[in-house]
Order: C-alpha cells, then sequence, then structure tokens
C-alpha cells in the first residue's frame, strides 16, 4: 500500500539503491573467497542441522604448502617440492563411516548425524571432477600423483573397483568390517578412561583412575587425534581440538626427550594437520618445533637428549653427555617435513647434518650401528653392542623412511640402509629350536646373545615396506620369516601376548618352546610394532592369515589388558593368565599406534593411508611422501 502512495521518482530512486546494494554484496562475497558458496545450494533441512563446527577450517586450499624458500644449500639432499597452485582435488574416500570428499572451500563438516560426512555442492564438486584429473588427495592431503613413487603393489584385492586415476572417484566406499568395529569399540573403551580419568595429562592410570605426566602436554590426546580422524571419530576429535586450540601451551618450563616429543607431538601434529587441514596443528607443530630446536647446539651438532621448552636450553641425562643413537637418526621425517611445510630450512639442515655426520663414522659393523654417541666428540661410544631392539631400532627404520619421504634420490641413506640389513643377516640372524624360527638376536664384544626385544618387531615391516619400494625379494622373505617370529612371541606364551623381551632356545630341549621369557622381561606394555608389521604385511601380500592373526592379538589384550571402567593397562606378566598384574598405567603408543595399526590391518581399502603417499614416523603418524624418483 505504501509502495502504491509513493511517486514515480521516489519507487526509482529506491530501485536504484537496491539494485547498487546487490551488486556491492555479489563483489564482497567473491572476495571472502568461497565458504559463501556451501549454503547456497544446500536444502534448508542440511543447513538446520549442519552447524559451524568452531574452529575447525577444512583445508583451503591446497594442505601440502610448500616451502617459501627455495632450497638452496641442501646439497645432495632432496629438493623441495615447490607449491603447487591449489587445484581442486579429485575425488576419494575417507574411511567408510567417514566417506568425506576432500576437504576444500566451502566445505564444512557436520557435527551431529552423518556427523562425518563433507557437504559440498554437487554440481561443483562434478565440474571439478571433470576439469581436474591432476591431484589425489585423502582426508585433506593433495598429492600431485606423480609424487607417488611407483604404482602400488598392494596384493589386496579388489576386483570390483576401477583402478586408474579417473575412476577413482566413482569407487564404492569400502564399508567398515567387524573387526574395524571391534577396534572403533577398542579405542572409545580407551578414550573413555582417558578422557573421565586423565583428560589432558599425559598417559591414564585406568586402574587408580587417575594420571601420570612425563613432559605435561597431554601426550596421549595428541598422539590419538590422527588416530581418530582415521577411525572416523568425528566427535571425538572436534573435543580433542578444542583441547589443543584452548590448552595445549608449549611455553612451560619443562625438560622433555627431543626424541620422544618429536615423534609423539611434532609427528602426531604434523600429520594430523596433513589429514584434517586445519592449520592449528601446523601452528603448534612451527611452536614445538622451534623450541626443540636449542637441542642441535652442541660441539658436534649431535643433538642433546632433553630440551627445556620453556627456558630455551638443552643437557644430556645427568650421567653422560652421550646421546642414544636411534633417538638423534629418529627425528629427521618430522623436522625435515617441518621444514618443507614453513619454508625454513633450518629444521631439515639440523636433522640432515646428524644423518651425514653418522654416515661418516667409524665404529660400525657391517652398518650395524652402536647404541651411544657423544654429543661433544660426536663419535660413536659403547663400541662393539649391535641390536636392532632399544636403542638402535629406529635409527635402522629411518634410513629407509628418509630415502621414502624424500623421493628415492637420497643415495646414501639407501646404502646405509641395504648395508645394515646386510650386516643384520650375517652377524644377527640364527634359529631357533625346535621350530626354526628366525629371529634377530644380539651381538656384545664378538659374542652372540639369543635375545630379541619386542621392538626389533618393527623391521619385517620395514623390510616389507623398502621390497615395495623395489628393494630386492630376499628382504621381503626375510620380512616373512621374521614376521612369524613375532607371532610365535605372542602365541607361545600363556596369555597369547607378547613380553618385553625373549630368549630363543638355539638347542632343542624337550618340553621347551622356542621362546624363553627371564622373569624381569615379562611384562607387556601394549606396544604396537607386531601389529605395525602384520599392517604392512597384509598391504602387500593380502594374505588373510597377518589379518588373522591380529585378531588374535586384539582379543587377548581385551582378554588381559581392558580395564572395565575404562581404559587398557600394561600388564607385569604375560605368563600368568588368571592375574597377568595390571602395572596401571596405558602408554599414549597404545591409541597412537597400536590401535591405529590393527584398524588398518583389518582395512581391505590400500587407500587409507596408501603407502605410496604417506611413509609413518616411527610413531605412526602418516607424513607424505615429497617427489618421485
Ligand atoms: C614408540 O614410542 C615408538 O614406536 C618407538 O619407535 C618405539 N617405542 C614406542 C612403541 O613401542
Amino acid at each position: 500500500k505504501k509502495w502504491k502512495q509513493l511517486s514515480r521518482l521516489q519507487r526509482s530512486v529506491i530501485l536504484f539503491l537496491f539494485a547498487f546494494l546487490a551488486v556491492c554484496g555479489v563483489i564482497s562475497y567473491t572476495n571472502m573467497g568461497e565458504p559463501w558458496k556451501s549454503l547456497t545450494n544446500k536444502s534448508l533441512d542440511d543447513q538446520r542441522i549442519e552447524p559451524e563446527v568452531p574452529g575447525l577450517k577444512l583445508a583451503n586450499p591446497a594442505v601440502l604448502p610448500a616451502p617459501q624458500k627455495a632450497d638452496a644449500n641442501l646439497g645432495d639432499y632432496p629438493e623441495l617440492s615447490p607449491q603447487k597452485q591449489p587445484k581442486l582435488p579429485h575425488v576419494r574416500r575417507g574411511p567408510p563411516n567417514l566417506q568425506i570428499k576432500p576437504p576444500r572451500r566451502g566445505m564444512r563438516l557436520k557435527t551431529q548425524r552423518d556427523s562425518s560426512e563433507v557437504v559440498e555442492e554437487p554440481a561443483q564438486a562434478d565440474k571439478e571432477e571433470k576439469t581436474e584429473k591432476s591431484i589425489i588427495s585423502w582426508r585433506g592431503a593433495v598429492i600431485e600423483p606423480d609424487q607417488s613413487t611407483e604404482p602400488p603393489s598392494s596384493k589386496i584385492k579388489e576386483p570390483e573397483k576401477p583402478s586408474s586415476m579417473e575412476a577413482e572417484g566413482q569407487k564404492e566406499p569400502v564399508p567398515i568390517n567387524e573387526r574395524q568395529m571391534a577396534v572403533i569399540e577398542a579405542f572409545r573403551h580407551a578414550w573413555k578412561g582417558y578422557k573421565d580419568f586423565a583428560w589432558g595429562h599425559d598417559e591414564l592410570k585406568p586402574l587408580s583412575k587417575s594420571y601420570s605426566e612425563w613432559f605435561g602436554l597431554g601426550l596421549t590426546l595428541i598422539d590419538a587425534l590422527d588416530t581418530m580422524w582415521i577411525l572416523g571419530l568425528k566427535e571425538e576429535f572436534e573435543e580433542a581440538r578444542k583441547w589443543v586450540a584452548n590448552d595445549l601451551v608449549f611455553d612451560k618450563n619443562v625438560d622433555v626427550n627431543l626424541f620422544e616429543s618429536t615423534i609423539r607431538i611434532l609427528g602426531g601434529l604434523l600429520s594430523t594437520y596433513h589429514l584434517s587441514g586445519d592449520s592449528l596443528f601446523l601452528e603448534k607443530a612451527k611452536d614445538i618445533g622451534s623450541r626443540l630446536m636449542p637441542a642441535f647446539n652442541t660441539p658436534s651438532k649431535v643433538p642433546y637428549s632433553d630440551v627445556n621448552i620453556g627456558r630455551g636450553t638443552a643437557h644430556p641425562p645427568r650421567w653422560t653427555s652421550d646421546s642414544t643413537v636411534a633417538e638423534v637418526t629418529s627425528i629427521q621425517l618430522e623436522f625435515r617435513e617441518l621444514s618443507r611445510l614453513t619454508g625454513d630450512e633450518k629444521f631439515q639442515k639440523a636433522v640432515d647434518e646428524v644423518m651425514k655426520h653418522v654416515h661418516t663414522l667409524s665404529g660400525k659393523n657391517d652398518g650395524l650401528v652402536p647404541m651411544f654417541i657423544n654429543t661433544n666428540s660426536g663419535q660413536f661410544t659403547h663400541l662393539g653392542v649391535y641390536t636392532l631392539g632399544a636403542r638402535a631400532d629406529s635409527y635402522y627404520e629411518y634410513l629407509l623412511k628418509q630415502w621414502i619421504q624424500g623421493g628415492k634420490k637420497e643415495n646414501e641413506l639407501l646404502e646405509d640402509y641395504v648395508r645394515a640389513i646386510e650386516g643384520v643377516k650375517k652377524h644377527l640372524l640364527q634359529r631357533s629350536q625346535p621350530k626354526q624360527l628366525t629371529f634377530v638376536g644380539e651381538l656384545a664384544h664378538g659374542h652372540f646373545s639369543a635375545k630379541m626385544d619386542h621392538l626389533v618387531c618393527f623391521l619385517p615391516g620395514t623390510l616389507a615396506l623398502g621390497a615395495h619400494n623395489g628393494l630386492t625379494a630376499d628382504h621381503m622373505k626375510l620380512a616373512e620369516a621374521l614376521m612369524e617370529t613375532c607371532y610365535q612371541m605372542y602365541v607361545q606364551v600363556e596369555t597369547g601376548l607378547s613380553p618385553e623381551i625373549v630368549h630363543f632356545n638355539l638347542h632343542a630341549q624337550k618340553g621347551h618352546k622356542d621362546v624363553e621369557i627371564k622373569p624381569a622381561d615379562r611384562h607387556n606394555l601394549l606396544r604396537p610394532e607386531t601389529v605395525e608389521s602384520l599392517f604392512y604385511m597384509y598391504r602387500f601380500t593380502g594374505d588373510k592369515k597377518y589379518q588373522d592373526w591380529g585378531w588374535e592379538i586384539l582379543q587377548n589384550f581385551n582378554k588381559y589388558t581392558r580395564v572395565p571402567t575404562g581404559g587398557y593397562t600394561s600388564i607385569n606378566n604375560v605368563q600368568n593368565p588368571s592375574n597377568p598384574e595390571p602395572r596401571d598405567k596405558m602408554e599414549s603408543f597404545f591409541l597412537g599406534e597400536t590401535l591405529k595399526y590393527m584398524f588398518l590391518l583389518f582395512s581391505d581399502d590400500i587407500d587409507l593411508i596408501n603407502l605410496d603417499k604417506y611413509v609413518f614416523n616411527t610413531e605412526a603418524h602418516p607424513l607424505p611422501i615429497w617427489m618421485p624418483a
């Protein structure tokens, strides 16, 4: 009525003003980027049930920002990949209950029903798929196809699925199977205990319903972040993410172990950043990475074991100026990736220098390294003792994995790895009685000991990974033999759980098994190494027996280590099923590694952390492979 009462001129002015405001609105929307798009084409229902997840910004644009600076001084070491223009990713699947397309502009995550589904405007998605085939991605990690190494040689059969890149977007989702559901249930149970009694603290003490602190940095929570992402536990992830955003503070007067905080905290934050695309995790990774750098201020540049992350000071343990060889040579994947992401080469330079130095050192025995290295002289100490267990284990693992990470170009790493495996064959392999199990013993000043740490069970998986990446078939043969041995370390024990250390019988004795256990070694800390190797073996062979073995192990964890009120506990006695003597501690790697590898082992989806695109750090945090050879 009022409109009719207005004069023609008044009406024209008003219409003109409306048109003007509309044009301004479109321009300002366009400048904001695309987030607005996600709402415009969705049904009202979708918009109602889909509240914005506070702070959870998904990858925008690509999640693999390359360094801002050119890599000028890395010598033989790999070129850092130049930043790709953000292209729209090819559609990939996540785990079955997280049937997502990779995060990109304009996407938001649902938080309620269908909580893990990423919603996007369908017409736009179709268009992107047709026009952009060059990028493959999974949950936010965006990688050029030519960055992958060789075509996967996984033997897992997926005949119903198209294999070409072009067809990947049409793949049927792989549903979560019952065994994976059991892992999710186990994770939720463990998480319940942590949440109820140890939230924000390092480790759960499930029996006393309390917690223990090591660094006071929420170790379990950080270690578990990417596991939650992979298992599709969206709500738990968001809650933990809030803690990281609001409560995780590194400016603390606290001594941390360089190695442990690198593999668990820096590694966990970096992989969570890659999977989620959430820059919060990269910011936190930069913060902790920078605070760990004082460790490298030593006369030899071989880092100290401990750093005060608040004060910026570092020191060796009180009783020695030595560091552990595995510790100073198993921080490289993480610091190298941090350099690649930030463009600040200081992280990579520091850790590469350590590797180059160790490469030149004398004191090795056919590629096998001693367990200690002096931070003043830079020389190995305690010469003559060789093991693939504690204090040396991940040196070997990271030789291979750095080579893979860098696109198989760093020949010194490969040489050292291959030589070391030859050293293992020559000096450390023996067969047990009565079952003729191939095992890796130790050498001390020329004397062979038939002792094998459970930690050594990372080796079958690493050997298989090497074979998958083109190393000789005898590596795979050895992997198969050692895998059987590691399984027997569980099967031959009363609880079906491995002790921390076993001794193998070299001579047949009536009534004796291959595996002997000393009273001081019969604890189980919920360690991951055997399950980790089972995962690699299944991926590369498709032999279901490896899944079955893992399933047995999960059931035994449930039987002997599960605490009814929440959480799992280490136990003191794997030989006593009626009283395994719970230790009242759940290590962070149970959530960070053991359950993650279980879930992946039971999956038939080779794209659920594709091993041609990701390399796992020694704490099971997947980091992207940079470039092909
Ligand atoms: C983890 O912290 C890592 O796997 C490390 O390499 C060895 N020890 C534990 C798990 O056993």
